[in-house]
């Protein structure tokens, strides 16, 4: 079998992939970047289903690096379609001749860290061995799809679907069509396929707070307002809580404001019809409990103004838990659609689906015949790329047998054990959870660069964070998660999706900007906290 040596291995040919894959090799380094997917895009290759859309607004989604590209690239809509986000992708591919150093339709089964000869030993599925000297992994936050565990998937004689495998050539037009999940991917599934299809049943565990979206498109005059933005944008972005193009503080602190202030304030973020509703308002309303019931009533007040109907309204608004600490979706006409008399939610709550017939799904005796089952039931989020991928480091221990006990890292960018290991949007690293993933990922892609060229020009050897910094990451990445009120959600910030899963919040909820600042400092010292050797 082939063994091929390179500086560096990059897993995953999507947004911080292809980044990562273009710093490298622009600083002169042999470098390679794999994918298992049959063409490059990461998520937004993988999550193809219908009505796949972007909640960030697209002229803060996008790379920075290049000002030819930001003045090439144009943007039809505020909030774009998957397929714009995949054409843009690949155009950058392109335009950056990245392709020729990428490999497709190649899944890593295992990776091994030698000692003695500083070298990563990584193989891929089909045997085939890379020796690295990096292997770095930009594989996603939610990468590794959640199936359920309710039996009987081979039962059922129709077809099942995840969303972030969506097969290309599926049709749902006049099927019966069974949703499993109301998250942010499930609003986008059903208020697009409502119309489609012939009956359409919603099965929902948990209802959600859904921002009404104000997407429009970017006619020129929009565009090139934006494009004038670009040069101060490009930096903004990465001073704010959030990674967009405002700012929390901006708001000012919620508990200076008179109550009618506040309102002013959230009505004002509701009419931007953006995630500015959930990381734009007031920080309070993340932490303290008064706070956050104010915002939840006020969200309810707006959902209880788009679904009229008191028994829909009952079951479509959220109760058990506060506005914002689950993951905001923006909507497009998700309320609307309940209206439809081909559409019919099913509440699995308190009787959850008890598995598969052959000819649909069954909850609580009842058998709900359908053609097409989609799993809109999300990720093993943060670890499950990396554990389902077998990594090894020094002295052979597992990184797969580590997260199961404990969710650790530092910085969320390397793992202690793990020399030359280093993790883009790894666990405890702000990312999709509470950052615009653009911005985050270029972030990281951008340190651990720097970390590596470093490495180099100073003849070193390897890297890799002391379990000191490990520990002191971990306490302040908990000490922040603990004074929100975001652990107090079962969802899958905190793993809680996942059964067995260590409870940690799983995405760093101090802010883009104030981890940004960490890390630089860290790289302007001579990053302490990790052993060069
Ligand atoms: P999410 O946000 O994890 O949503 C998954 C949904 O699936 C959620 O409504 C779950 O209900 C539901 N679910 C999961 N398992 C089951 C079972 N067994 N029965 C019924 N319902 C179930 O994933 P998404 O893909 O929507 O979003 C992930 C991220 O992608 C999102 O945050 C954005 O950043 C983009 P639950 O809430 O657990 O009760």
């Amino acid at each position: 079998m082939k063994t091929t040596e390179l500086d560096a291995l990059v897993v995953g040919a999507g947004i911080a992939g292809l980044y990562q894959l273009y710093r490298l090799r622009e600083a002169g380094m042999s470098v390679r970047c794999v994918d298992a997917a049959d063409d490059i895009g990461g998520t937004w290759h993988w999550n193809c289903y219908p009505g796949a859309r972007v909640d960030s607004p697209s002229y803060t989604y996008q790379y920075w690096f290049s000002e030819e590209l930001l003045n090439e690239w144009e943007w039809s809509e505020r909030f774009v379609g998957q397929p714009e986000i995949k054409r843009y992708l690949k155009f950058v591919a392109n335009k950056f001749d990245l392709n020729k150093d990428i490999q497709l339709n190649t899944r890593i089964k295992s990776a091994r860290w030698n000692a003695d000869e500083c070298r990563w030993e990584v193989i891929d599925e089909s045997g085939s061995t890379w020796k690295v000297k990096y292997f770095i992994s930009c594989a996603g936050m939610l990468s590794a799809p959640k199936v359920p565990p309710f039996p009987g998937h081979d039962d059922f004689k129709g077809i099942i679907a995840h969303t972030a495998r969506w097969p290309r050539d599926l049709d749902l037009t006049g099927k019966r069509v069974g949703v499993v999940g109301t998250g942010a991917t499930g609003i986008q599934v059903i208020q697009t396929v409502a119309s489609q299809v012939d009956e359409l049943f919603v099965f929902q565990r948990t209802p959600q707070y859904a921002v009404k979206m104000k997407n429009y498109p970017l006619d020129k005059e929009k565009l090139d307002y934006w494009r004038a933005q670009y040069p101060t944008l490009k930096n903004t972005v990465h001073g704010t809580f959030g990674g967009f193009e405002w700012a929390v503080t901006e708001a000012g602190w919620a508990l200076n404001a008179t109550y009618e202030e506040r309102m002013a304030k959230l009505e004002e973020c509701w009419q931007d019809g953006s995630l500015k509703m959930w990381v734009g308002t007031y920080p309070e309303i993340l932490a303290l409990e008064d706070m956050n019931k104010e915002a939840s009533e006020f969200m309810r007040e707006k959902i209880r103004a788009r679904v009229q109907d008191p028994a829909l309204f009952d079951k479509l608004v959220p109760t058990s838990y506060g506005f914002g600490t689950y993951r905001v979706p923006l909507e497009n006409g998700y309320y609307d659609v309940f209206r439809r008399d081909n559409v019919h939610i099913v509440d699995v709550k308190d009787s959850p689906i008890e598995r598969f017939s052959e000819n649909g799904l069954v909850v609580d005796g009842q058998e709900y015949p359908l053609d097409v089952v989609v799993l809109a039931t999300g990720f093993d989020a943060g670890t499950g790329a990396l554990s389902r991928m077998d990594v090894h480091g020094r002295d052979g221990r597992s990184l797969t047998e580590l997260w199961n006990k404990d969710i650790r890292s530092a910085l969320g960018l390397q793992v202690h054990g793990f020399p030359n290991l280093f993790t883009v949007a790894g666990p405890l690293a702000p990312s999709t959870a509470f950052c615009n993933m653009t911005t985050c990922l270029q972030q990281q892609v951008n340190w651990v660069t720097d970390a590596i060229l470093y490495m180099r020009d100073h003849n070193i050897q390897s890297m890799e964070a002391t379990a000191q910094r490990e520990e002191e990451w971990v306490q302040h990445h908990d000490e922040v998660a603990n004074m929100t009120l975001m652990m107090k959600t079962t969802s899958w910030y905190t793993g809680a999706n996942i059964e067995g899963k260590p409870k940690r919040l799983l995405s760093y909820i101090g802010g883009v900007d104030a981890y940004r600042q960490i890390c630089d400092e860290i790289k302007e010292n001579g990053y302490p906290g990790f052993e060069l050797k």
